[in-house]
């Protein structure tokens, strides 16, 4: 489903093609902090949402009116296991495990945009050193589809501090410690999808 009617609420609907940024661009009215709109795929249902990100609104408009994906997550392989030169074992391991990458990139997240990505963990004390680390070299952010995928990729990167993994799991592994520990990995289908959304064009999204 690609068309989907947004509504400002205040009787303007307007129909816009989900992958086409433009067209999301170009509404008469603006979705921004704070404002509800409705979305309506044809006439079956309306859901409400009001994120701020005009890029993230359409993917997890998507996913609301289609039944959240659950074979869909994220991972990024973080800053200090790319430098260590560990992506291409971790990659196998993750392909080794079942899973398909439908996208993939190699990029430098700003202090901004991983404070954003991070928001919820805003108040944790370890924020600013999350932010800092997170933003000090490059990452390889990938999305990743199998069935089950959000708990069977927890599964295989293992719990958040290194020394309390489990053998064989990717931060058992290749995690230093518990702020630097290799990978990212998505806790629910609806980050998962937000997660993918923040990183990929829907034009780079294969499968
Ligand atoms: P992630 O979101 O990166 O997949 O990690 P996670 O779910 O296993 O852990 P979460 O609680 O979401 O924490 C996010 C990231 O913050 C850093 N952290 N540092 N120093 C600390 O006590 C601490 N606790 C968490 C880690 O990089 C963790 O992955
Ligand atoms: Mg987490």
């Amino acid at each position: 489903m690609e068309n989907v009617h947004f509504s400002s609420g205040e009787g303007k609907e307007e129909v816009v093609n989900l992958y086409d940024k433009r067209s999301m661009e170009n509404l008469p009215f603006s979705f921004g902090e704070g404002k509800e709109v409705g979305v309506r795929a044809g006439e079956s249902q309306i859901v409400y949402g009001n994120k701020k990100n005009p890029y993230l609104f359409p993917i997890f408009a998507q996913n609301l009116l289609t039944k959240m994906a659950t074979n869909k997550t994220f991972t990024m392989i973080k800053p200090e296991a790319v430098a260590a030169g560990h992506s291409g074992k971790i990659i196998d391991m993750i392909i080794a495990s079942g899973f398909k990458i439908n996208a993939m990139k190699l990029t430098k997240l700003s202090k901004e945009r991983a404070g954003e990505f991070y928001e919820v963990h805003k108040e944790r004390p370890f924020y600013g050193e999350l932010v800092d680390y997170m933003s000090s070299g490059p990452v390889v952010a990938m999305a990743l589809e199998k069935d089950n995928a959000v708990a069977d990729f927890r599964k295989l990167i293992g719990a958040t501090d290194p020394a309390e993994a489990a053998e064989g799991t990717i931060r058992k592994s290749f995690a230093k410690s518990k702020g630097e520990n290799a990978v990212h990995g998505s806790d629910s289908d609806e980050n998962a999808a937000l997660e993918i959304a923040f990183h990929f064009a829907p034009n780079e999204i294969l499968g």
